[in-house]
């Protein structure tokens, strides 16, 4: 029997697409976009679409652990409470700390903030999204008074003129993207500018890229100000009305030589021409702007532009700063930055007051605590003693990350709620307690457009992992604060949650769902998605009524500056990180798809050809990153989309998947002095060629222990584990050791063929494929993966196998959805197919999420060229 769907929120981006779920009755569940949804009305990206692969408990952690034995929930509870409640009667409450996520939801998360500032005395709390919005709050405050967003996701279809900065939607918001394609072409009229060093695949939509020199947004903005004021195009009764501050922000604007951004003088004067001829003109920014040491001046350079202009607040128009987790904004209403303390209040006196009093706290925190980078150095430094991650992957995703790990390893009360068992900070915590997953997991969330949508479980609760806020209300309780923490489940604490946000408001705080504290349990059950600030037409601040204590809106003098790590001789390439289009962060939950495996299978470094050329790399080697931080080791494309002097890596390799592709271990660890973010985007780097013999391909039913070689990565293939491999040995060494490897952990008959070609068949099936090469043989995985998918071999198809494979599948995979190739697409082109539709009408690529229809796009321009040549 099969269950009704059930309407949840995708687990991934801040857009927040609603999901219809349908469980299958055998542990997993169909996947639909909800039509109904707001947000995504309908569609859903790659990732959406494969969130059903993602479901199985193999990888699960299911039972608590300490020191790497299962114990029980109460023994675990207890160690938890007695090792807080040591730590500071010993210490004080500063030597503890948590370190939560976006991913939590927003029950969890105010669970999470309240227990720590309410109860344990210290805001040594800090989030991920220190990594992810940290300059955006501070930006916001500095300007508006409060962390507001003030525009909806419909203002990008209404304007005439969206501006991405440091923001590569096509890939990180892709449902967002495709709505402003739609807009864009049913009225083509519209114009979309790029600003991006690198040209990514967003470009796809840009009649306008701007590929500024890293780091330079302040000084672009500045220029931008300073010449909206020269054309005239000052709203001067809005700058008189609701804001202060102009002729100081101005004066620095003016000032501002335009040469630092490195862009053409007659670019810079089609954008501004643009933007002060658009009166509907959006700035949609993301972490090129954030993850910058001067991330919050870039936040109000922007702002300062839309506050000159009056665009702010009006339908299409606004700054919009788009969050990249699902619940970034929940964990801003419930303040869980170190900085803030719930409900979009701050640590002044009187809200202190207010919050012990809503909490009935007996030890509220009366400072802020540590920032995520600080936090971890105290760790390092031994002042924290006890930490606690939740829902978040440090050791992979914050700077400097082996330091991180390291200070992980050295503390005596290292602990991780966490729903996956491999995990590199799993692995180096010593408690680790179970957590449910996204389809368990009972809540809401709130998207980039103050969306608040519930999460639904869909499937039973497994092995014995609970709801985060669970976990934590059980170790308040022993703690002796179960009072303040008898939930009885998430209705209870949204309701707490929504009480506190109109607790002595009336109109002082931007944030109040005080209506929703009146939720009965039904009500809260079958919540439609809404949002909050008012009707779906109500937006912020059109009127003014900003939230500084005159109601006025504050300009921000921006002086340009440059990163706080300039490239030196040694190092004088410029590390710049970020994500591709398939895989989410850590890869925990997306690397167990095997159709979003195929998109970018293996952790790569894009530079510029002629980087690569004078440093002798090759499309296809192997390289060593290095910085004043640590390394890291990856395969080398060469690639014009970088400006030379730049390289690109994604942020998703793990040391679970690949030996040395943690790019965080070479990351520096500058932050910006304001919001505290790090400066995730521009480290000083070096990359040399590692001169590897030999070079090969395996796909193995059973995983493998790899021996000790210089390079390898893992991703999942349907049914078998697929690693590419590369090593510094001699070759018969290599053929030796991975032959050995490869037949430990799948027993079977050893067929040798011809090109380096070996094999274990057994009674017809193949059970692992080895593929060695003096140089990369980039095909040998997509040459050899069809015959993993066969039951029983002919012999003819035995014969081709140990020949070296088939064709077929020739250069990757493009459409994650139908799992069609870069070749197959060529194919279809050569055979005459000039539009998208041709394209989907012979080999159905792009004709489902859409997400791969801007590579697509980019074959059909290249075969024109070609063409034309
Ligand atoms: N596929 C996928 N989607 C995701 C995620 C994921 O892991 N995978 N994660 C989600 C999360 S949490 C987040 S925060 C978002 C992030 O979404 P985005 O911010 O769009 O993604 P990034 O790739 O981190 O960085 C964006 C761009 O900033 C550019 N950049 C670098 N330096 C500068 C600079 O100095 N100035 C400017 N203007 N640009 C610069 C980079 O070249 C990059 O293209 O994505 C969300 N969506
Ligand atoms: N170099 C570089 N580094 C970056 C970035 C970058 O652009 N460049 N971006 C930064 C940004 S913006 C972000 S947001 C971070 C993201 O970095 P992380 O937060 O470290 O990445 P995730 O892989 O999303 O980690 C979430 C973890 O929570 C687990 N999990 C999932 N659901 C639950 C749950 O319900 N409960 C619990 N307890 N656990 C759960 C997952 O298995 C996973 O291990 O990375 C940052 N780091
Ligand atoms: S755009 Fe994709 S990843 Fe983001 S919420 Fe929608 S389906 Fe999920
Ligand atoms: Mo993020």
């Amino acid at each position: 029997m099969t269950a009704a769907g059930v309407h949840t929120t995708c687990p991934y981006c801040g857009v927040g697409c609603g999901i219809v779920a349908t469980p299958d009755g055998r542990g997993g569940a169909g996947i639909a976009a909800d039509h109904d949804h707001p947000a995504n009305q309908g569609r859903l990206c790659s990732k959406g679409a494969a969130l059903g692969e993602t479901l199985s408990l193999e990888d699960r952690l299911l039972h608590p652990e300490i020191d790497g034995r299962r114990v029980s929930w109460d023994v675990a509870l207890d160690t938890v409470a007695d090792g807080f409640r040591r730590t500071i009667a010993e210490h004080g409450p500063d030597a503890v700390a948590f370190y939560v996520s976006g991913q939590l939801l927003t029950e969890d998360y105010y669970a999470a903030n309240k227990l720590i500032k309410g109860f344990l005395g210290t805001a040594n709390i800090d989030t991920n999204s220190r990594l992810c919005m940290a300059s955006s709050v501070a930006g916001h405050k500095r300007a508006f008074g409060s962390d507001t967003v003030p525009g909806r996701y419909e203002d990008f279809e209404l304007a005439d003129l969206v501006v991405l900065v440091g923001s590569n939607l096509a890939w990180c918001h892709p449902v967002l993207f495709q709505r402003i394609e739609a807009a864009k072409r049913a009225r083509p009229s519209m114009k979309v500018v790029v600003v991006d060093p690198r040209r990514t695949e967003t470009c796809d939509i840009a009649d306008l890229h701007l590929a500024l020199k890293p780091g330079s947004d302040v000084a672009l903005f500045n220029v931008l100000l300073a010449g909206l004021s020269a054309r005239g195009a000052t709203d001067g009764r809005f700058v008189a009305q609701h804001t202060s501050g102009l002729a100081e922000a101005l004066a620095v604007a003016q000032a501002t030589d335009a040469a630092a951004c490195g862009l053409a003088a007659s670019d810079l004067a089609t954008f501004l021409d643009w933007f002060a001829r658009s009166e509907k003109a959006v700035t949609l920014y993301s972490q090129g702007v954030n993850q910058s040491s001067a991330g919050v001046d870039k936040v109000n350079a922007i702002i300062n532009c839309h506050l000159l202009t009056g665009r702010i607040g009006r339908a299409g128009m606004g700054p919009f700063s788009i969050t990249g987790q699902p619940n970034a904004m929940g964990g801003r209403e419930v303040g869980a930055l170190s900085n803030t303390l719930a409900a979009h209040m701050d640590f002044g006196p009187a809200e202190i007051d207010r919050v012990a009093r809503f909490w009935g706290a007996p030890r509220m925190a009366t400072r802020p605590g540590l920032k995520a980078v600080e936090l971890f150095d105290a760790v390092r430094a031994g002042r924290i003693k006890a930490v606690w991650i939740m829902a978040t992957n440090p050791v992979d995703s914050l700077p400097d990350a082996d330091a991180v790990r390291a200070a992980l390893r050295a503390c005596d009360l290292s602990i991780v709620s966490e729903a996956i068992r491999a995990t590199d900070t799993v692995d180096a915590c010593r408690i680790r307690l179970p957590a449910l997953a996204w389809a368990e997991k009972d809540g809401t969330v709130t998207n980039s457009e103050r969306g608040i949508s519930r999460q639904r479980p869909f499937l039973p609760p497994p092995g014995e992992a609970k709801q985060d806020w669970w976990i934590l209300s059980e170790v308040a309780k022993r703690l002796g604060y179960g009072q303040a923490f008898a939930w009885r489940g998430v209705a209870d604490i949204f309701r707490e949650h929504a009480a506190l946000s109109a607790f002595e408001n009336a109109g002082t705080r931007d944030f109040d769902i005080g209506d929703c504290a009146a939720l009965d349990d039904a009500a809260y059950d079958s919540l439609r998605p809404f949002t909050w600030g008012g009707a779906s037409d109500k937006r912020f601040f059109g009127d003014g009524g900003f939230f500084h204590a005159d109601r006025r809106a504050r300009f921000i003098a921006t002086t340009a500056r440059a990163p706080v790590n300039a490239p030196q001789a040694a190092r004088p390439m410029i590390l710049n990180t970020g994500r591709v289009r398939d895989q989410w962060h850590t890869m925990t939950r997306t690397g167990k798809s095997v159709r979003l495996a195929g998109h970018r299978p293996e952790p790569t470094v894009e530079l510029h050809p002629g980087d690569a050329s004078a440093r002798g790399l090759a499309d296809g080697d192997i390289a060593e990153m290095s910085s004043a931080w640590g390394r890291s080791v990856m395969r080398v494309h060469a690639s014009d989309s970088v400006r030379p002097g730049e390289a690109f890596a994604p942020m998703h390799w793990t040391a679970q998947v690949s030996r040395a592709g943690r790019i965080n271990a070479a990351v520096n660890p500058a932050v910006d002095p304001i919001s505290g973010q790090p400066e995730l985007k521009h480290t000083p780097v070096e990359i040399r060629r590692l001169d590897m013999r030999w070079h090969g391909t395996i796909l193995a039913r059973r995983a493998l222990m790899l021996p000790e070689i210089s390079y390898w990565a893992r991703m999942q293939g349907a049914g078998y584990h697929a690693y590419s491999v590369a090593g510094e040995q001699s070759f018969a060494v290599a053929q030796r050791m991975l032959a050995a490897a490869v037949r430990t952990t799948n027993p079977g008959p050893w067929l040798v063929g011809e090109k380096n070609v070996a094999a274990v068949i057994s009674d017809g099936r193949v059970e692992a494929i080895l593929s060695l090469t003096e140089t990369h043989d980039a095909g040998a995985r997509d040459r050899f993966a069809p015959f993993m998918a066969l039951d029983r071999l002919s012999d003819a198809q035995r014969d081709q196998l140990l020949h070296g494979g088939t064709d077929m599948h020739r250069g990757g995979e493009i459409c994650a959805c139908f799992g069609v190739s870069c070749g197959a697409v060529e194919a279809a082109i050569a055979d005459g197919a000039t539009s998208l539709a041709a394209i989907g009408a012979q080999t159905q690529a792009g004709t489902s999420c859409g997400s791969c229809r801007p590579e697509l796009r980019a074959l059909l321009r290249k075969a024109r060229l070609a063409k034309a040549a």
